[in-house]
Order: structure tokens, then C-alpha cells, then sequence
């Protein structure tokens, strides 16, 4: 997996030196997310935001659920298998329930709700946060499976950015705050035809992306556009193309191809 703009664990305890420059590139990130982030619409919200510890506190929530997940995949377990770029191709478009062909992207929203409320957010704010490149399999509970290109941001960082995933609204930290997440993450279509739900440990995975680009290019509406998710650990039935809402919440939620008689958790 190829992750830019993140961090990635380090084996050795870092020295001064390495503390100070990791404390650069973080506010680095910040202040390019911010600029980023301004020119959408976004910098209203978050000026208005109080500052903690120099970096406005949307921003920060990012960068502490990404602080979380390095200490977490320390050892880089249960990850999906990944591959050279080399052997990916495009999927067939497989399943089109509740997707809306002639979808206008710019005027789509993700919705993001929790028990504490709700916010929205457009594709230039998603595409703001770190942009994570993996190749990886997809496979279909039909029996086939292809090797696939992705980009996108992590659901987590969303999650993170949200404020919305856990019961104080700080960053999800799966190993410090565990009683703090929300159990559950819904995900549904805009007109909620198709709908998947995932066990929070796996919606935080590294590697489950709201991707925007599949095989190098922009996603089309059949695979999913303007976002969809990819789940490498999980069957492609819970791969929900055409995201219209994600919900935070503590009952287990209703799934479609469950309700049809497959595994709710559909891990491989
Ligand atoms: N909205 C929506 N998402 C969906 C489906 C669907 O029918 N509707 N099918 C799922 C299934 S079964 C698979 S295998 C993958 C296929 O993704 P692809 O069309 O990009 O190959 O999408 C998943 N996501
Ligand atoms: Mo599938």
C-alpha cells in the first residue's frame, strides 16, 4: 500500500531531532489541509473552530486518529494483501442497485451522521484529506475476483474530521479510547436502495477507503461516482458505490445482501 501524506510507523523510537521534524511535517499537512479545505467553502467552519495546541481542531482530529492508526497497524497485521501495479485492471461494473447514472457530483453531498447531529461534506473537502493509493482485490461473493488500482481517503480520516464517530467527538483511537467509538457504521445510496453495515473496527481499517479514482482515473457513475467505498477485507458486496450517507451508530445496521441470506460480516 502506498500512503502519501501520512506518516508511517517507525521501528526505532524517534530522537529529538525526528520529534521535530514530524511536529513540522504535521503542521505542514495542517496548514495545506486548511488552505485546501478554504478554497471550498470550508474555512468559515473551521476558522471559527478554537485552536488547540496551534492547529485549528478538525484538522488535529486527523492527524491524532492518524497518530492512533500508526501505533495501531504497528506491526502492519490484517492487512489485505496488496499488489504491483502492474497486475491491476478494471473490474466489470457489477451491481447498479440504487446507483443514479446522470448523478451531478458537484451538487452531491456526503452525508455524515451520529447521534450528536449531522454534517456534509463535498468531494473537494474529501479529496483534501490524505489521499491514500492501494492496489488490491476485490472479490465478489460470486466467485470471481480482480486485482484493482484504487485512491482515495481513508473512511477514518472522514471519521475523524467529522467529529461524529465517537461519543466525545474526538479522533476514534481504537486502542486508548476504545468505549469512546460508536460500534457500527452504516452506509447507504443516496435514495437508501443499497445499503451496507460495518463492525467500526473494520470501517476504521487503513485500508478502507471512500475512493474517488479507480485504475488512475476519475471514478465513473457505474463504479460508484462521485465516491464509493472499498473494503479490501471485507467481500465486494459491502464495496458500496454512489455513498450518500454514512451514519455512526451503535445498533448493528440493516444490510442488504444479509437481509438476502449472506454473512452480515462478509470478511475473507
Ligand atoms: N450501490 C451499489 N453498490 C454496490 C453494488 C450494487 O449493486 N449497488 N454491488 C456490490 C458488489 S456485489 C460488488 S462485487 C462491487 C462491484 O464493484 P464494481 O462494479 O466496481 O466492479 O460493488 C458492490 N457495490
Ligand atoms: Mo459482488
Amino acid at each position: 500500500m502506498t500512503v502519501q501524506n501520512s506518516e508511517s510507523p517507525s521501528p526505532a523510537p524517534p530522537d529529538e531531532f525526528d520529534r521535530r521534524l514530524r511536529r513540522i511535517s504535521r503542521r505542514g499537512f495542517a496548514v495545506g489541509g486548511a488552505v485546501a479545505l478554504a478554497g471550498f467553502g470550508g474555512w468559515r467552519w473551521l476558522v471559527s473552530r478554537s485552536e488547540d495546541s496551534g492547529i485549528i481542531w478538525p484538522l488535529r482530529r486527523v492527524l491524532e486518529f492518524n497518530e492512533g492508526l500508526a501505533r495501531a497497524t504497528f506491526r502492519e497485521s490484517g492487512l489485505s494483501p496488496t499488489f504491483p501495479v502492474a497486475r491491476a485492471r478494471m473490474p466489470r461494473v457489477n451491481g447498479w442497485i440504487g446507483i443514479d447514472p446522470a448523478i451531478d457530483a458537484a451538487a452531491w453531498r456526503l452525508r455524515v451522521v451520529g447521534p450528536a447531529g449531522e454534517r456534509s461534506f463535498s468531494l473537494p473537502v474529501i479529496k483534501a484529506l490524505p489521499r491514500v493509493e492501494m492496489t488490491t482485490e476485490l472479490r465478489c461473493i460470486e466467485g470471481w475476483s480482480e486485482v484493482v488500482r484504487w485512491a482515495g481517503a481513508r473512511l477514518g480520516d472522514l471519521a475523524a474530521l467529522s467529529g461524529l464517530a465517537t461519543r466525545s467527538g474526538r479522533a476514534p483511537d481504537q486502542r486508548e479510547r476504545p468505549v469512546d467509538l460508536f460500534g457500527y457504521a452504516a452506509l447507504e445510496t443516496p435514495g437508501a436502495e443499497y445499503y451496507v453495515g460495518l463492525d467500526m473496527a473494520s470501517a476504521l481499517h487503513p485500508q478502507t477507503l471512500l475512493c474517488y479514482e479507480m485504475g488512475g482515473q476519475p471514478l465513473t457513475p457505474a463504479h460508484g461516482a462521485p465516491l464509493r467505498l472499498v473494503i479490501p477485507v471485507k467481500y465486494g458486496i459491502k464495496s458500496l458505490k454512489q455513498i450518500g450517507t454514512i451514519r455512526f451508530t451503535d445498533h448493528r445496521p440493516p444490510d442488504y445482501w444479509a437481509e438476502r441470506g449472506y454473512d452480515w460480516y462478509a470478511g475473507h
